[in-house]
């Protein structure tokens, strides 16, 4: 089934074995938006994507995709059409291109570089002695770590998908860099789900869900919760 990207939590609660990890979680997600997730440490917010892509099976509560509760589509056409920048980004030692083409092996070249444009690490690469034939850890050719993110977000991109999720994939990015990224998202027609511990990164977020020991203490856009949540006010306007 082709997704449109809208994704709907409600009252969802999840456990890690016995550990309580996710309370009674309701949020709407509408094709096109950019949803914004803050919270501390352990707050669940890699729990609460990973549920997306169907990445653990049990909650309690009900996830719907377009209206179709999550448990009528496939996980395969699933993360065909949701793709996930995970925390900890994995390179391979491969070229540049592989690297990005890396799950959509039948990209052509011109969807890589349209994808590490959008990703803004297209100029980057046309540094590398061997531009996207480069091969990553040969010649002395090594990533930082902002570099290695974009990398990741552009084999995010190179499939097109319907649902990007963000997991902290900007943390190394300047504010400059993140910002021309995340406009260039926009432009996408893709529902992204970004978890930033910058409010500058979120606040131009459609909603932020602000997460709290597993509970969705706050929602909204940047100005709302500045109004009505002390706790978003005390711990992340700083
Ligand atoms: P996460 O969902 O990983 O919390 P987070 O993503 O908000 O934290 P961070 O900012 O550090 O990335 O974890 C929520 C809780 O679930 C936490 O108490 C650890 C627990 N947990 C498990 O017990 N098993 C697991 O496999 C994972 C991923 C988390
Ligand atoms: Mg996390």
């Amino acid at each position: 089934q082709e997704l449109k990207g809208e994704v709907r939590f409600e009252r969802v609660s999840f456990f890690h074995s016995d550990h309580p990890v996710l309370h009674n979680v309701s949020f709407h997600a509408q094709p096109g938006q950019t949803i914004g997730l803050l919270g501390e440490t352990g707050a669940g917010k890699t729990s609460l994507l990973h549920l997306i892509p169907r990445l653990y099976e049990k909650h309690s509560g009900e996830i719907y995709l377009d209206d179709n509760p999550i448990e009528v589509f496939d996980t395969k056409s699933l993360r065909k059409q949701i793709s996930l920048v995970p925390q900890d980004v994995h390179l391979f030692s491969g070229s540049v291109r592989s690297n990005i083409a890396w799950g959509k092996e039948n990209a052509k070249m011109s969807e890589v570089v349209e994808a590490a444009k959008q990703a803004q690490i297209h100029s980057f690469i046309k540094t590398l002695p061997d531009g996207y034939d480069t091969v990553l850890g040969q010649k002395g050719v090594t990533f930082s770590g902002g570099q290695k993110q974009r990398l990741s977000i552009a084999r995010a991109l190179v499939r097109k998908p319907k649902i990007l999720i963000l997991d902290d994939s900007t943390s190394a990015l300047d504010a400059y860099t993140e910002m021309k990224l995340l406009n260039s998202l926009k432009t996408q027609q893709c529902t992204v789900f970004i978890v930033a511990q910058k409010i500058s990164s979120l606040k131009e977020a459609n909603q932020i869900l602000l997460l709290h020991q597993g509970k969705l203490i706050a929602q909204g856009s940047h100005e709302e919760l500045l109004n009505e949540s002390p706790y978003y006010r005390e711990v992340f306007q700083s």
